[in-house]
């Protein structure tokens, strides 16, 4: 029964840090200055988090360890109940962390929800089961989102249907397009390359196929698909 219990606990730990390796790699390198600040804020609260678990992890077995029943055990006559100065500390330490991480967030929020100036606007219509582009001359795309390198986007994203989520991986990007409302959203690629879009809201039995692609492609290396930025 102790062997038992010795491996299930030795298998959880493993399948706690195999979690761990698989979600980091998966993250890569920050594609986009929205995704950059995502990952300073995951990792923030990341750290916190381990700080946290390794104190009270460490207080708990050493607990555990100090005070377990032993030959002659008994309890002492007089039990301290109360520590003002150990309240106060486990009350403000909480009250910190928190600060730190509302602090962290807004500064994140502040990147992702302020699109830099003289951007170039896009229209993201989504209906089951495709995804349609609009760029700025009026010119439509289906499934195929092409953007130059470097370029400040902002995308406004609806929906003609039902309610579907645009999201690419790489970016960190994923926002809902809601029929009857525009929700916006920016990014800048910082590398060429082809990224894929999928729909990450359950939309009915064509979601699976709710894809596309969008292509970031080098400055002068092909016409651009859209007009000059207004
Ligand atoms: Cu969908």
């Amino acid at each position: 029964m102790d062997r038992l219990r010795r491996r299930a606990a030795l298998l959880g730990i493993l399948l706690i840090i195999a979690s761990f390796l698989v979600s980091v790699p998966a993250r890569g390198e920050p594609l986009t200055p929205g995704r950059a600040a995502q990952d300073q804020l995951f990792f923030l609260v990341l750290a916190l988090g381990l700080i946290i678990a390794v104190v009270v992890e460490g207080l708990l077995i050493a607990a555990v360890i100090r005070f377990r029943r032993r030959e002659g055990f008994h309890l002492p006559s007089r039990v301290k109940t109360h520590d003002p100065r150990l309240e106060f500390i486990w009350t403000a330490l909480p009250v910190v962390v928190i600060m730190i991480v509302a602090g962290g967030s807004f500064y994140a929020l502040q990147i992702t929800d302020t699109a830099p100036e003289g951007t170039v606007h896009i229209e993201v219509v989504a209906q089951r089961f495709l995804w349609e582009f609009i760029y700025p001359d009026g010119t439509t795309a289906q499934g195929l989102l092409r953007v130059q390198v470097n370029e400040v986007v902002r995308l406004n994203v609806t929906s003609l249907d039902v309610i579907h989520s645009y999201h690419i991986l790489e970016f960190g990007l994923k926002i809902d397009a809601v029929p009857g409302r525009i929700n916006q959203y920016w990014f800048k690629a910082e590398q060429v390359g082809e990224y894929h879009i999928q729909c990450a809201e359950y939309c009915g039995v064509g979601h699976y196929s709710m894809v596309g692609v969008l292509q970031v492609f080098e400055e002068g290396s092909q016409p651009v698909p859209y007009g000059p930025a207004p």
